[in-house]
């Protein structure tokens, strides 16, 4: 079977990084084109990967199964329609801002290319479902939205240990989300949309229910933000089995990334993210390390997604959380901004999905 040849939308922190990945970390798949609205991002970036092995000698073939040869050139691409309608990209990650993924997802369903795209699946829940619809149109999966904690090793074993029933059934979550920080552009609404996001995908998920209702409260924010932001914020999930999921999300916790995540059962709970790596004695402290962000926390979580999604595409079908799922995160989004506004608890308005998919 030949290799995948994947094209990147957008090269910023998170579609650089997977640019480098597709490059020279997966097998069976080559990147072939990168577009960004800043051409000089893209063109550094495709100048930097058409190099392997790095700093390698000129002709070199060395490489993964897969991956991007020396002199096998990774293109820029003005037009992010033109790099998902070209004949050279049999498929597409997209790392671009919420705001043009719906324009960028209905493109490649017109051409039917699979796509590997970053959370949030747009900006809002009615724009979500219209993906959601013309993608079951077609009659085949081709979207796959990048909620990269299900691939986690240690939110793997947590559900795996949730499903075997040992612990009886989930009762509570308990979430923490904290960044280092985030730039002055990371208003209220992106902590709710691009942040705690990654909760809502992770209750959904670990219960196998939806969320109906979101509450939002607002706590004393951090001196380190600017007035009309809202960090940290307490979030509250209701689920229509009745279980509860909460998180704490502070995207200027100033210290590091952490992410941890407590399942409460009748007998028993499982804590996974307590960072208990090497610990360590040495210059009058003890302890380890917090990693600086996300790329380091979730840096296998993404290789396996990837990896998954690539063998998966091959196969012509998809092998993570799908439309569907970037749609109910993203109506339980809108719901928590309303939350967030009026203070009170906010109904989730989700479609029935055997009305939309029949199933
Ligand atoms: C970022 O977009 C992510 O997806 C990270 O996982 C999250 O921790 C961060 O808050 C978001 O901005």
């Amino acid at each position: 079977m030949s290799d995948l040849r994947v094209g990147v939308v957008g090269v910023g922190v998170m579609g650089a990084d997977h640019a480098e990945r597709v490059a020279r970390k997966t097998s069976g798949a080559r990147l072939v084109a990168v577009a960004d609205a800043d051409h000089g991002r893209a063109e550094a970036l495709a100048a930097r990967l058409s190099e392997w092995p790095a700093g390698g000698e000129s002709g070199s073939t060395a490489r993964h199964s897969g991956g991007t040869a020396y002199g096998e050139g990774v293109r820029v691409v003005e037009d992010p329609l033109e790099l998902i309608a070209a004949d050279d990209v049999d498929a597409v990650i997209l790392a671009s801002p919420g705001s043009v993924h719906a324009e960028q997802l209905f493109a490649c369903l017109d051409h039917g290319k699979p796509v590997l795209c970053e959370k949030p699946l747009t900006m809002d829940a009615a724009s979500a479902l219209q993906v959601v619809e013309a993608e079951h149109k077609l009659g085949r999966q081709l979207i796959q939205v990048g909620f990269m904690r299900r691939f986690d090793p240690e939110y793997a074993a947590l559900k795996q240990l949730l499903d075997s029933g040992d612990l009886g059934r989930t009762l509570v979550l308990h979430n923490v989300h904290r960044n280092k920080s985030a730039g002055p552009a990371f208003r209220s609404e992106m902590i709710v949309r691009d942040s705690m996001v990654h909760e809502v995908d992770v209750a959904r998920w670990l219960f196998d229910e939806e969320i109906t209702r979101i509450t939002v409260h607002k706590p004393k924010p951090t001196s380190v933000v600017g007035d009309g932001v809202f960090d940290p914020q307490l979030a509250v999930f209701e689920l229509a089995n009745g279980a509860i999921a909460d998180v704490e999300v502070f995207v200027n916790f100033q210290v590091g990334y952490e992410v941890r995540c407590e399942a409460v059962a009748e007998r028993g709970s499982a804590t996974i993210g307590l960072g208990s790596g090497v610990f360590t004695r040495a210059g009058e402290r003890w302890g380890g390390t917090m990693p600086a962000d996300f790329r380091t926390r979730f840096e296998q979580a993404y290789d396996v997604e990837v990896q998954r999604w690539v063998d998966a595409t091959r196969r012509g079908e998809i092998d993570g959380p799908g439309a569907w799922d970037g749609y109910a995160a993203a109506a339980v989004c809108e719901a928590g901004l309303a939350s967030l506004s009026s203070g009170t608890p906010v109904e989730v308005a989700l479609a029935d999905r055997g009305n939309v998919l029949g199933t």
